[in-house]
């Protein structure tokens, strides 16, 4: 390979240079104490490219998956990782280059590409032994959990007939069932929505297919024990422009932040839309729940288009200071005619990548932990300008009291999606750890931290160390063994 990668900030510095090392650390070093009583494994997924951009130039969502697994036993941690072999990253392989043009544009592809385009690169999750690799834009990935060697595309043994499938499954804790959706069912720019339950074993049990008014990006959703709610971001999609080479997605600041509300067991004269403000940013689902026919979800909203990389027609991108965000509260009330909604903010600083107690999720809750960002804290500007999606500190936030509890790890420091896993099966809700990935800037390291969930401020109780840079990554799991 003689193409280097290109010095732009999508493919450098200490958060986004390519790692592309695939391997494994046997018995990690660790400073402090790991609890024997964490037992299982902690998964995540990057976008690491192959190959540099075949157009020179890409965004970070466009790069193959490294899928890593942690795998804690004993006090003791193990870490591997591979890409994952998808159809894609195999051509490029074999070609020795970058075949894939524009993010999710095949219009763009070299004609030596892969006719599946899709990374895989999004999010991991077990289900019925195996560990799924899952971007939105095509059906998930398997992968052996213990060896991550890719084992094929996943259809669910025949049973799920869709284009596309959610990054962002749900594990309902009561049944195990694998709450899935898709959007762009079928093929680019159809406004074409599925819902899936899928057993443990991997059986299909319901499916809900309706059509939304336009085709836009559903990123992430939501669940509770009765209702899913589909939060349509306003990024839509243009199959004409993406002909022409354009972008997959377009902001439209008139659109309002859409939901879909949709009885779990119902069918799609079911579903109830509803309107948030417009020119607004629906993130990552914190979780949801209903209670006498009212849904609760609570997420981080932005004021403004988060995705730079996809601008309005026009070409505008709010620059970055402008966009104001907090994880803010929706009520949907089923009851009531009405259909637009303002949401509550739970927060008054930033924050994204917000995880609960996975044991709670669509039922009533009052933990929630989350990466945050403070402006206040120092940063050290020898790190050069702070990269996309730096957040400085690891939060856990008491959703009753309103009391947040954070972690500023120093002024080179910053965060991946953290996780949480109970101190027991039987613990109460959010008593246990959080663990994360502490991207170290300045010394071009990562290491997993250990905190415990009920003292955030006090810092690491464990230090993982990574001897290498890991590559800034979107979502991971924790699979208890
Ligand atoms: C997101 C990430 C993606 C993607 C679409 O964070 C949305 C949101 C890593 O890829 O394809
Ligand atoms: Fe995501």
């Amino acid at each position: 390979m003689n193409i280097p990668f290109p010095q732009t900030p999508e493919f450098s510095g200490a958060l986004y240079a390519p790692s592309r090392v695939e391997g494994e650390v046997f018995d990690l070093e660790i400073e402090g104490v790991v609890p024997e009583a964490i037992c299982g494994t902690f998964y995540q997924v990057s976008p690491d490219p192959q190959y540099p951009p075949m157009l020179g130039t890409d965004i970070f969502f466009n790069g193959d998956a490294m899928v890593s697994g942690f795998y804690f036993a004993d006090g003791r941690v193990s870490l591997r990782r591979r890409y994952v072999l998808t159809d894609r990253l195999v051509a490029q392989r074999r070609e020795g280059r970058s075949l894939n043009g524009v993010y999710r544009n095949a219009y763009t592809n070299d004609p030596l590409a892969a006719k599946n385009n899709t990374t895989a690169n999004t999010s991991v999750i077990p289900h019925n032994n195996v560990l799924l690799a899952l971007k939105e834009d095509a059906m998930p990935w398997a992968l052996d959990p213990q060896t991550l060697e890719t084992l094929g595309e996943w259809n669910f043994d025949g049973q799920i007939d869709s284009a596309t499938f959610t990054a962002h499954p749900k594990l309902d804790p009561l049944t195990g069932n694998l709450l899935a959706f898709s959007y762009e069912a079928k093929g680019d720019g159809t406004p074409d929505m599925a819902y899936f339950e899928i057993s443990p074993q991997g059986k299909l049990l319901h499916e809900i297919w309706f059509q939304a008014p336009y085709a836009a990006m559903v990123h992430d959703f939501a669940v509770t024990e009765h209702y899913v709610v589909f939060p349509l971001i306003p990024l839509t999609v243009d199959v004409e422009r993406m002909k022409k080479g354009g972008q997959h997605f377009q902001w439209q600041p008139e659109l309002p932040q859409l939901f879909a509300v949709v009885p779990r067991h119902g069918d799609a004269r079911d579903v109830r839309w509803f309107k948030g403000p417009k020119d607004g940013f629906q993130g990552h689902t914190l979780n949801a729940f209903d209670e006498d026919g009212k849904v609760y979800l609570d997420m981080p909203v932005t004021g403004g288009n988060v995705f730079y990389f996809f601008p309005q027609a026009d070409g505008f991108v709010p620059p970055p200071e402008t966009l104001a965000a907090s994880l803010m509260r929706w009520v949907f009330d089923l009851s009531s005619a009405q259909d637009e909604l303002q949401p509550q903010a739970l927060t008054d600083y930033p924050c994204e990548f917000p995880r609960c107690d996975d044991r709670y999720i669509g039922r009533k809750y009052e933990h929630g932990f989350l990466l945050a960002f403070d402006p206040q804290r120092p940063y050290n500007s020898a790190n050069g300008p702070m990269p996309f999606q730096f957040f400085n500190l690891l939060a856990h936030i008491n959703l009753t009291t309103g009391v947040t509890d954070a972690w500023f790890p120093g002024d080179s420091g910053c965060f991946q999606e953290p996780i949480f896993i109970p101190r027991t099966a039987e613990a109460a809700e959010g008593d246990g750890y959080v663990v994360c990935l502490l991207n170290l800037i300045a010394e071009g390291r990562s290491e997993l931290v250990v905190l415990d969930a009920t003292d955030m401020a006090a810092g690491p109780i464990a230090r993982i160390k990574v001897p290498f840079r890991m590559r800034m990554s979107l979502h991971g799991c924790w699979a208890p063994r």
